[in-house]
């Protein structure tokens, strides 16, 4: 599958696409099916990944969804253990937020050797922490400080240091589970800036919320925990 023309067609038709993130950690395969048929039909995107993942769980939980799903799966590796030669695609990150070489390359260049002999398709994305008002685990395993929410120019200039440096996606995170969703303020401002898709995520609960997220120029949401525990309110 080629995901990252599909989601560039989709920008620019501004044809907004919405992702389930799937935490292979917490995913009970007893009820996937469940899970999957409970999914709003507007899903576009299976998003797999956790900031830890046991070893091989991922693989596991990619398999099953395969035989179970025709959506688009595409891993969102919180580490190179989490790479799996059975998604169709790979968020190829970089935490550009952050000032850590440990997610800026060190990760990166430890995945190589699971990836060059797949037929990965490989999307490199721009990740931005975002200060969702709670301690969040990417904060914690990254060892690096979101941006806060105020720094609009700032948040703005780091998603254009990643697209100068060709980064084909920008994912703005406020964490999961965050309490404070990124907001429209600096959606506006970094969709404005950028030529790229983007892609928005962290603490989005509700049908409300996704649509002003859509309405502020996210071109692909990103929601774990609402549909994770049957939360999200429509
Ligand atoms: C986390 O952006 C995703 O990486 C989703 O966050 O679990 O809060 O929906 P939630």
């Amino acid at each position: 599958k080629e995901c990252f023309a599909e989601i560039l067609s989709a920008a620019k038709e501004n044809k907004k696409l919405l992702a389930v993130l799937v935490d292979p950690d917490k995913f009970d395969e007893s009820k996937a099916a469940i899970f999957l048929s409970n999914l709003p039909e507007e899903t576009t995107h299976i998003f797999i990944g956790g900031s830890t993942v046991a070893e091989g769980r991922t693989c596991e939980v990619v398999k099953r969804l395969k035989n179970l799903s025709k959506l688009p799966l595409i891993l969102f590796p919180g580490d190179h253990s989490q790479i799996s030669a059975h998604a169709d695609s790979l968020l190829f990150l970089s935490l550009i937020s952050g000032r850590n070489p440990e997610y800026l390359i060190e990760q990166q260049v430890r995945s190589v050797k699971k990836i060059k002999n797949t037929r990965l398709e490989i999307i490199p994305t721009g990740y931005i922490l975002i200060d969702g008002g709670k301690k969040c685990t990417v904060h914690k395993v990254s060892n690096t400080f979101p941006l806060p929410q105020h720094e609009i120019e700032n948040i703005v200039n780091t998603a254009l240091a990643g697209q100068y440096s060709g980064k084909k996606l920008i994912y703005l995170e406020a964490g999961s589970g965050a309490e404070i969703p990124v907001s429209e303020e600096i959606i506006r401002a970094v969709k404005e800036a950028l030529d790229i898709p983007l892609i928005v995520g962290g603490g989005i609960r509700s049908e409300q919320q996704l649509q002003k997220t859509y309405e502020a120029g996210a071109d692909l949401v990103v929601i774990g925990t609402a549909f994770e525990n049957g939360s999200f309110q429509n």
